[in-house]
């Protein structure tokens, strides 16, 4: 018999599984095409002799289960975790547990574990993160879900998890709430990136700094405040030759997703969360796919020359400014997850999923117990911004990223991600805003009122009046 299960063994599930039994973990594994199975066996013996039964039959798999049994799907998401689990239920019983582990999208979690609470059979929606490398070696993962299932496998999630100050697992909350921190993980992922894209751009355009360059101080970076896993693999990236040159500047500027940060922002504007950083990124990506309209239109729309300029400072203030906006940006995610765990009685802790993506994940990154310090000190903070350690690092990083955002700016060189971040912060800092204009405008075309700063109550003027007309 086996202590757990997993079906599905394409390269996350396949890592997994030898993860999990690397650990000591009996595992029996199945997938939809035999011949995945036979490869993970191939590398379970070739990678130490590991502990993996496979079947090609999904009944004989469950029936080499331990019970209750533990069962983790890694399928595609949407309707072949569907396909997946329909297959799987007659052959399951009460008590039982099952936990996708992919990419999914929350309410679809909802529905599932709404299902098998039904037959008794309790549902896990886990986020997993890391790729195949933190699958295989210790990946972050974000359980959402029945409590008392997450009790039964947590002994085995807190072995398999990348160790960084304690196992990159906790129990997130109940739901599709792992899902969703999952969703939220996904988008700071695409503001992380899309900044440090933009910093490499000033650094290249306005700087003139070589690939070589670039790696040094890359490297540098990961050595101080910002040091995290995408600052480390970019100082990588610059070293990569190819031919004469460098693999980087050989590579399409075509930028590929898969859907978790377009979720991110659809969800943003659904719980009317500002998260101008994590939209720049999407959009840096959707205008990255525009390529063939971008190559006609360079050369009918025309910008300032961009120059290089030497400038002891540039390399610190991009750093800074980076710095900053990576603030903002983890302040929107946070207020996300925030939102959604408000409107949906999750009881989410902040601080505890800062500390998860500590390791094994894409967004790793020392910063990360700040934001848990942050967080512990005050578990309702409104926003990282005013947290008093990172209000003062905004304001000494000021005028560097005015000036980054300024240089760009003239340069022609867009920097959506750095100047969102800089525009949110500066309305956010802001104890009036011109939402007045609007409120006016609102109330001239379509009397939708307005309220007073001076008055209580719900206005509506009459705006052909020119005399007080309230
Ligand atoms: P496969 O190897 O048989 O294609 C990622 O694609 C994983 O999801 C693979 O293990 C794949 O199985 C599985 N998968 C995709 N669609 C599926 C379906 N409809 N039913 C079961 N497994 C599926």
């Amino acid at each position: 018999m086996s202590e757990i299960g997993l079906v599905g063994l394409a390269v996350m599930g396949q890592n997994l599984a030898l993860n999990i039994a690397e650990k000591g973990f009996s595992i029996s594994v199945w997938n939809r095409t035999a011949q995945r199975v036979r490869d993970t066996l191939a590398r379970a013996q070739a990678e130490g002799d590991l502990p993996v039964t496979g079947f090609e039959d999904l009944a004989g798999f469950v029936a080499s289960l331990e019970r209750p049994r533990r069962i983790i799907l890694l399928v595609k998401a949407g309707a072949p975790v569907d396909a997946t689990i329909e297959a799987l239920f007659p052959l399951l019983e009460p008590g039982d547990v099952l936990i996708d582990g992919g990419n999914e999208w929350f309410p679809n979690t909802e529905r599932r574990a709404k299902k098998a609470e039904e037959m008794g059979i309790r549902y896990i929606g886990m986020g997993v993160s890391g790729g195949e490398e933190g699958a295989r070696h210790g990946p972050s993962m974000m359980p959402g879900g029945s409590r008392d299932a997450y009790e039964l496998i947590a002994p085995v999630l807190e072995k398999v998890a990348a160790q960084v100050g304690g196992p990159c697992v906790t129990y997130i909350g109940p739901g599709g709430s792992g899902n969703y921190v999952k969703m939220v993980h996904n988008g700071i992922e695409y503001g992380d990136m899309q900044l440090i894209a933009e910093a490499y751009d000033v650094l290249r355009i306005a700087g003139g700094l070589s690939n070589d360059r670039l790696a040094e101080v890359f490297a540098d970076w990961n050595a101080g405040e910002l040091e995290s896993f995408l600052i480390e693999i970019t100082a990588r990236i610059f070293r990569k030759r190819d031919g004469d040159g460098y693999l980087v500047d050989a590579i399409l500027d075509k930028t590929g997703m898969k859907g978790t940060g377009r979720w991110t922002v659809q969800e943003a504007a659904e719980k009317s969360v500002p998260a101008a950083t994590i939209a720049a990124a999407l959009d840096g990506r959707y205008l990255s796919g525009l390529k063939n309209e971008r190559v006609r239109a360079s050369r009918i729309l025309t910008g300032p020359q961009a120059s290089a300029a030497a400038d002891p400072d540039l390399v610190d203030d991009v750093r800074n400014a980076l710095y900053a906006a990576k603030i903002c940006s983890y302040a929107q995610g946070m207020n996300l997850i925030r939102a959604a765990s408000d409107e949906y009685g999750w009881n989410l802790e902040l601080g505890s999923i800062a500390r998860i993506w500590k390791g094994g994940c894409i967004i790793r990154a020392a910063f990360l117990d700040r934001i848990k310090d942050a967080f512990d000190a005050d578990p309702k903070l409104k926003s990282l911004l005013v947290d008093p350690g990172f209000a003062a690092e905004l304001s000494a990083r000021q005028a560097s990223w005015r000036k980054i955002v300024g240089l760009a700016v003239s340069n022609g060189i867009a920097v959506p991600g750095l100047s969102g971040s800089l525009a949110y912060f500066d309305a956010y800092r802001r104890e009036r805003l011109p939402a007045n204009l609007l409120q006016a405008q609102r109330d001239l075309f379509g009397a939708h009122t307005f309220e007073r700063v001076d008055r209580q109550g719900s206005f509506h003027a009459d705006w052909d009046e020119l005399a007080d007309g309230v």
